[in-house]
């Protein structure tokens, strides 16, 4: 069960920890993303790259799905942004020399940061069976292998094909297409792993996977609310929307166990008072929740809002708009005035005071926008805390109105647009249907599997090629035993990439890398220069036009691949489809979206006109009837369980560092969380390390118990005094993916639980730490069980 960190990560020499800060971005942000730009492109490179991004007539930023405002600032990207694309268009290169030099074996070992340091892959790469090495091959002989071994499965569902968010619409759309039209749903993609929750929770309530707010309800309200989410590093350009809407007189209320700087205080390197260090304070209020408290503390606002109706009866609910819009209310509110206040206290770990403060907030407001990221969705009772989100909402009519409305902020920067397109393994009937009335051919109903059943199925050898357009999905997965496992069963693998990543080192038997251009360039097909769309986390959809010549000459684009793949697999048997004729141009593409996506009327009218199209979304638009059972908002019943920690144990959440972009490591700074140069660190509460006996510096291991009896260890962390919420820990991802049991997963939405893992920490004795050598020894030093029985109760259980 013991993973021993790969050999440039283990030591973590370098390793400096300082003070947290207490804003962020400013000064040495800007400081910073030029430096990552030099470093990876050189000056001069960047000069002519970073001007094009996120303006009208250049490329949508590969960092993050917020949208771009209006009114755009010559330079309306961010430092993360500047990574992203530095790192995407960098001047390295992983060519066949490299993999000449560097056996699939050794791949294996390296770390995730060693990978994606090494460069833009350059051409198509392929590991025969029983080979340890890459090594070239042509398109054309790839698409065969690809299309010989998907004829050969017995049944289309023996095949998954992934997604990660950066895809365009016009790649994903081809892309569904040909898997419908090979025979399978199994489209599983980083949705499952990321805002699953919260697409199920507002379907179910709202009957639109999607938020229902724009910029102009975010910088035009009374109160917001920022929960579970790290907007500093992870969508740095809210930042500069939250600090618009507080100049207008908005409230923030933040709601997160961690005190993350950029939602403290927020200095704007677009203004001179910014760059000075003279910059927002954006938090009123500043909730240290537990982790999963969430659900709690939105049932105690909600019986709060009751008991104020109750005392002043018709000043608190919207009546009217519980009456015309809603359904349910009566079974929501029963249920509701039932709570517990102690399972508040214990689930919470916020005094009444802090919850009775944040309910007059509320009562204060007139209009209230709730948003969220992965503090929610990733946690068993992730798809409940968002329903009792619609639930708050819904009370005072928050929903449909300007300024009010819910915001799940996205990941990655097409996530949203590939769902949309039909990435998606339960597609509706409707969609189907179009499919099939466009193209003529009965695609499978059969819903297919999300990422934790596509792993299952590749474990149980039910499934047996698995192909991936972008992402990282040994890297991302939880249960990384279990996922390398049942990836190293499989016959064939193929990643479609830009760079290397742990999916390419643990592979199937016979493997492909079919490298593929990123957004930042050219994409030069037979019509001429294509463009790409996108759509945000606001529904908007926009074009995206790379100009950088292509990394190498032999990439080709995620449209192009997929038509080949498509057409070397279904050759003449499959449906009458102009596989040749998509790639060639795009605008056939979009003209096949038109029909088949509800919004994309005129897609390329619109797009070479108007240029940017918000799509529908009843919920938002207030229209008469919502796509739910009843036709309106719908009101939810939802049990309260108290995630109780045994004792001298944690609730460990699994989180990004400043440097990294998912399982891509920029570097191995936390800055604002103040560390330097290494990853390996736990953050726990002084007070709870106290408690188990432990000191600031002491190195453990994180051992995750789970409900079956079984423990899984991520060896050799250092431990890291933080003010944390008690009973709470926190720990960077990919590393620690190896603690999320594979079927710990959020109810409904099946999203694996990385905000939650129960874990213990098992000092190491320090001879022995964490040298190559070492790092396996540990377990036997027995010194866990000690600390453990030692401790109090940190946990979440009162
Ligand atoms: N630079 C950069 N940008 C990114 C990414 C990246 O890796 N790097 N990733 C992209 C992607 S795919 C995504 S999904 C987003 C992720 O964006 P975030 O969701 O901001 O990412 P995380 O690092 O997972 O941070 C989770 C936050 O939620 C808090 N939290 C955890 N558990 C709880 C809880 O139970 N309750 C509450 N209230 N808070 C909790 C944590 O303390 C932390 O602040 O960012 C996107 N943008
Ligand atoms: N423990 C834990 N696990 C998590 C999370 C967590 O918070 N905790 N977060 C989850 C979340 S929110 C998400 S979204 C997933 C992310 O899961 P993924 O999306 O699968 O992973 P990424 O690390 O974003 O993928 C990076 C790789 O994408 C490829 N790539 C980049 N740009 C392009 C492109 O334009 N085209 C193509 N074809 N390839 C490209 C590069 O090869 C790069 O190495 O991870 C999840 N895993
Ligand atoms: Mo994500």
């Amino acid at each position: 069960m013991a993973k021993r960190p790969p050999v440039e990560d283990q030591g973590d020499e370098g390793l400096e920890v300082g003070p947290p800060k207490r804003a962020a971005a400013g000064l040495p942000g800007v400081a910073w993303s030029l430096r990552h730009a030099n470093d990876q492109m050189g000056l001069r490179r960047a000069a002519v790259t970073l001007p094009k991004l996120n303006q009208r007539d250049g490329f949508d930023c590969p960092g993050c799905a917020w949208p771009e405002p209006d009114r755009r600032h010559l330079a309306e990207f961010c430092e993360n942004g500047v990574k992203a694309v530095a790192h995407e268009a960098t001047l390295r290169r992983v060519d066949r020399d490299f993999f000449a030099r560097h056996p699939v074996s050794e791949l294996r070992e390296k770390s995730e940061h060693w990978l994606g340091q090494q460069g833009r892959l350059t051409e198509p790469m392929v590991k025969r069976a029983g080979a340890d090495h890459y090594e070239p091959i042509g398109w054309d002989e790839a698409y065969a292998l690809i299309g010989s071994h998907l004829r050969a499965l017995d049944s289309p569902d023996e095949a998954v094909f992934y997604t990660s968010g950066r895809t365009s619409n016009e790649a994903a759309f081809v892309y569904q297409l040909f898997v419908r039209a090979f025979g399978t749903n199994n489209l599983p993609d980083c949705s499952n792993l990321c805002h699953e929750s919260s697409g199920a929770a507002l379907t179910e309530t709202l009957g639109v996977g999607k938020g229902t707010v724009q910029l102009g309800d975010l910088v035009d309200t009374d109160l917001i609310f920022v929960m579970g989410q790290n907007p500093g590093t992870n969508h740095p350009r809210m930042l500069s929307t939250l600090e618009e809407a507080k100049r207008n007189g908005a409230r923030i209320v933040t709601v997160n166990p961690l005190p993350e700087a950029g939602l403290l205080r927020f200095d704007n390197p677009q203004t001179a008072r910014g760059l000075a260090g003279h910059g927002t304070e954006l938090s009123d209020r500043y909730l240290q929740v537990r982790l999963n408290g969430d659900l709690a503390l939105f049932q105690a606002l909600n019986a709060g809002l009751l008991a104020a109706e109750d005392a002043a009866p018709g000043t608190v609910l919207d009546h009217e708009f519980l009456a015309d819009r809603t359904s349910g209310f009566e079974a929501f509110a029963a249920h509701a005035r039932r709570l517990d206040f102690a399972d508040v206290d214990a689930a919470t770990g916020l005094t009444r005071d802090e919850i009775a403060d944040t309910l007059a907030e509320v009562l204060r407001a007139k209009r209230i926008v709730v948003c969220w990221a992965m503090g929610l969705t990733q946690h068993r009772n992730a798809v409940a805390t968002i329903r009792e989100i619609v639930n708050f909402l819904l009370l005072r009519g928050n929903v449909g109105r300007p300024g009010t409305g819910v915001c799940p902020v996205r990941g990655h920067s097409n996530v949203q647009g590939d769902r949309t397109m039909g990435i998606y393994e339960k597609p509706s009937d409707a969609f189907l249907d179009a499919l099939r009335d466009t193209f003529d051919f009965e695609p499978p109903r059969r819903h297919g599997v999300d990422v934790v059943d596509a792993i299952r199925a590749l474990r149980d050898g039910r499934a047996k090629v698995f192909l991936a357009v972008g992402g990282n999905f040994v890297g991302a997965s939880p249960d990384t035993a279990a996922t390398e496992a049942a990836m190293a069963g499989a016959a064939l693998t193929v990643q479609v990439s830009t760079k290397l990543n742990r999916s390419h080192g643990v592979c199937g038997r016979e493997a492909l890398i079919l490298p593929t251009l990123a957004r930042p360039e050219l994409d030069l097909q037979a019509s001429g220069p294509q463009m790409v769309t996108v759509e945000d986390s606001m529904s908007l959809v926009h074009p995206s036009s790379g100009a950088l010549p292509p990394a190498s000459e032999h990439l080709r684009s995620e449209v192009a691949i997929l038509a080949g793949i498509a057409q070397a697999t279904l050759g003449e048997d499959g449906p009458a489809i102009d596989w040749r004729g998509f790639a060639d141009d795009y605008d056939l593409v979009r003209d096949a979206i038109a029909e088949v996506v509800p919004g994309f009327e005129d897609f390329n009218r619109r797009l070479r006109t108007v240029g940017s199209f918000l799509l529908p979304n009843a919920a938002r638009d207030a229209a008469d009837e919502l796509d739910t059972a009843t036709g309106r908002a719908q009101f939810s019943v939802n049990e309260l369980e108290v995630l109780r920690v045994p004792p001298g144990r944690l609730l460990l959440q699994t989180i990004r560092s400043h440097d990294q972009y998912n399982t891509t490591i920029y570097g191995l700074d936390d800055r604002y969380r103040g560390i330097k140069q290494g990853r390996r660190v736990v953050f726990v509460h002084p007070d709870d390390l106290a408690s188990l006996g432990l000191t600031d510096g002491a190195v453990v291991d994180l051992v995750s118990e789970w409900t079956d009896g079984s423990e899984r260890r991520a060896e050799a962390f250092r431990t890291v005094a933080f003010p944390t919420a008690r009973g709470c820990a926190a720990a960077y991802f990919p590393e620690t993916n190896v603690l999320v049991p594979l079927d710990s997963t959020a109810r409904t939405s099946n999203t694996p639980t990385s905000k939650s893992v129960v874990v213990r920490l098992e000092p190491v004795d320090a001879a022995a730490a964490p040298t190559a050598s070492g790092a396996g020894t540990s377990a036997a030093s027995g010194a866990g069980t000690s600390a453990a029985s030692g401790a109090g109760t940190p946990g979440a259980s009162a």
